[in-house]
């Protein structure tokens, strides 16, 4: 620390006299001294920039997520550890079916999910007996791990592991020195044993251990570990590389800087500095004048939007007809790679251990899509780099006749990040015409417009926090989609519960006459609290009621308000249902607030 503060005083020093040389680039942390002057403070932010591992990874652009594990075959979103390991046998497991899907899609890197919250680990650990090697599949000598790094390997992709601190199964999660010990472990032999891993993946989600008991999570050993073992890879989430974009829903910032003072997890202070900032990874600005002015200290601590290809990031067969369409998906990636973030797209297996048909098929549209589009940049001008004072422009040829709704502009980012706000014309009938306008740039941008023919565009770099250095600029056009979103049926009967904003519990005469029902859908309503712990009766006659089922909570409900699915191990004969919240996602009141609920019957 001490000694970036003594670089951060010396490059303003050299800064202030005129000397801007590109070894006066800064990378990753600055620590403000006491005596600078807001000024001075942006001035040194705009010489923040990423570590080459970093930029590395800004440059990928798509990288995938794969859940899969035994949530696949329970149906849940979070295990709570107690699964049978035998639970687990994908038949047909074949990795390279996925690696060959999500390279059609164009995607750079896959994380695999080595162990979620239930604890299961996907590689024959020797941590804990809670493995595939407890299962039948493969005889208990199988390795997902190990297929899927050799798989990707193979065919030129690069590979990353999640690894999820909160472990339901594990017997020592909240004695902390124990379970600290064996999470060191399990990283250890993921790091050590499958060849070159390219990102860490350390979730925030963060549960009560047994009795109550809280585990505090090592993060200094952690960071040990990885930076001996796989100095190149890049920190995500709980660590300090990668930063969560705040949302599950594929949601950019519209002002997105890769330069905040948001300080993460690995800080002893950081929720104390954080608060003081009242800034959060969910904040909606993480990077103006105003905080920079305030902050003690910044980071490159760039934005990653992940989000899955299905409401849940687990596989459900329910959800088959759920895949977000082609539409969705380039939304999606305008939201994201085009808001100055990197896309991380789940994309989850189902029980065969195949990516089912209509994802494969779905991702092949999209890499074509966007391979499409992209490919074909409508300007006929060369992209020199340029150097933009505040107020300064360029204008650019269009190909004759050409018709564009989309532009990109790329700041060169290892000279720092600079643009605050930027404008778009184009030259239409000989008249100049706003096409778009756009805050942040960053290492890419995208802005969509109505379709136009201008003779040429000229993008305008209005204000920016000292020289900006525009790398590249495009304008392209993206073309129409060929299918439309399906609306899933989440109700087998012709009742519907909607917008039920009740106190708990619901009680329901479903529909005057008792009726098979084999299971229930709960559809959150976005933006408000939701259920997160429930109970789920029925009965006959409306007096005598028996719990229908054994699940008890809505996993990760609360980042990702997704459609559930609760079926129940047999179809019970039931005239009424009686809905109980015990616990909501803000732990307030516990209400129902479904936008729907539906009865399943097969
Ligand atoms: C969340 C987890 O709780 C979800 O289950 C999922 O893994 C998602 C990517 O991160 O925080």
């Amino acid at each position: 620390m001490k000694q970036l503060t003594f670089i951060a005083t010396m490059l303003l020093l050299m800064v202030s006299i005129g000397c801007t040389k590109q070894k006066n680039y800064i990378e990753k942390e600055i620590v403000f001294t006491d005596k600078l002057s807001p000024e001075q403070k942006l001035k040194l932010a705009s010489y923040l920039v990423p570590t080459k591992q970093q930029y590395e990874w800004q440059q990928l652009e798509l990288t995938a997520f794969i859940h899969f594990g035994i949530n696949t075959f329970t149906g849940r979103e979070w295990g709570d550890g107690s699964e049978d390991p035998n639970l687990f046998n994908p038949i047909d497991f074949n990795a390279e079916q996925w690696v060959v899907a999500l390279k059609d899609g164009g995607f750079k890197m896959i994380i695999l999910t080595a162990k979620h919250h239930d604890g299961f680990c996907l590689w024959p650990t020797k941590t804990t007996e809670h493995s595939v090697a407890s299962s039948s599949w493969r005889d208990g000598a199988g390795d997902v791990v190990r297929e899927l790094r050799n798989a990707c390997e193979k065919h030129d992709m690069k590979f990353g592991v999640y690894l999820s601190p909160w472990d339901r199964n594990a017997k020592s999660y909240g004695n902390s020195l124990e379970y600290n010990k064996m999470f060191v472990q399990q990283l250890n032999e993921l790091l050590s044993n499958y060849g070159e891993i390219h990102e860490v993946w350390f979730d925030g989600a963060n549960g009560e251990g047994p009795n109550g008991k809280k585990q505090e999570y090592d993060w200094k050993s952690y960071y040990h570990v990885i930076d001996s073992l796989q100095p190149f890879a890049v920190k995500a989430i709980m660590g300090d590389d990668v930063r969560w974009v705040g949302n599950e829903q594929g949601l950019g910032r519209e002002t997105e800087w890769s330069v905040t003072p948001l300080r993460a997890a690995i800080h002893e202070d950081a929720v104390e500095e954080n608060k003081r900032l009242e800034i959060s990874a969910t904040a909606k600005d993480l990077g103006s004048r105003k905080l920079i002015e305030q902050a003690n200290a910044i980071y490159w601590y760039p934005s990653e939007v992940d989000v899955s290809i299905r409401p849940g990031w687990f596989y459900h067969p329910e959800q088959d007809a759920q895949v977000k369409t082609l539409e969705e998906l380039v939304n999606i990636y305008y939201q994201s790679v085009g808001m100055n973030s990197v896309l991380l797209l789940n994309i989850p297996p189902d029980t065969r251990g195949l990516i089912h048909e209509t994802d494969v098929a779905r991702l092949k549209q999209f890499g074509e899509y966007i391979e499409r589009t992209f490919s074909d940049n409508k300007l006929a001008d060369t992209h020199s780099y340029w150097k933009a004072e505040n107020g300064d422009y360029r204008e650019y040829k269009v190909k004759e006749g050409e018709t564009i709704n989309t532009v990109l502009v790329q700041e060169d980012i290892q000279k720092g990040q600079r643009v605050e706000v930027f404008k778009v014309e184009g030259l239409i009938n000989g008249r100049w015409t706003k096409l778009a306008e756009g805050t942040t740039v960053g290492y890419k941008r995208l802005l969509r417009f109505d379709d136009v023919s201008p003779e040429m565009i000229r993008i305008t770099i209005t204000e920016t926090r000292h020289g900006a250095n525009i790398k590249e600029v495009g304008a392209y056009y993206a073309g129409d989609y060929t299918e439309s979103a399906t609306d899933a049926n989440l109700n087998h009967i012709e009742n519907e519960w909607a917008e039920v904003i009740e106190t708990s519990p619901l009680t329901v005469d479903i529909q005057g006459s008792e009726l098979k029902i084999a299971g229930f859908t709960y559809l959150p309503i976005e933006d408000s609290e939701s259920a997160y712990k429930f109970k789920f009766y029925v009965s006959t006659n409306g007096k005598n009621w028996q719990e229908a089922t054994k699940e008890t909570e809505f996993g990760n409900i609360k980042n990702n308000p997704s459609p559930r699915t609760i079926y129940f191990d047999e179809p019970v004969n039931a005239r009424y249902f009686k809905f109980e919240v015990t616990e909501g996602t803000d732990g307030g009141k516990p209400t129902i607030n479904a936008k729907q609920i539906g009865i399943l019957t097969h």
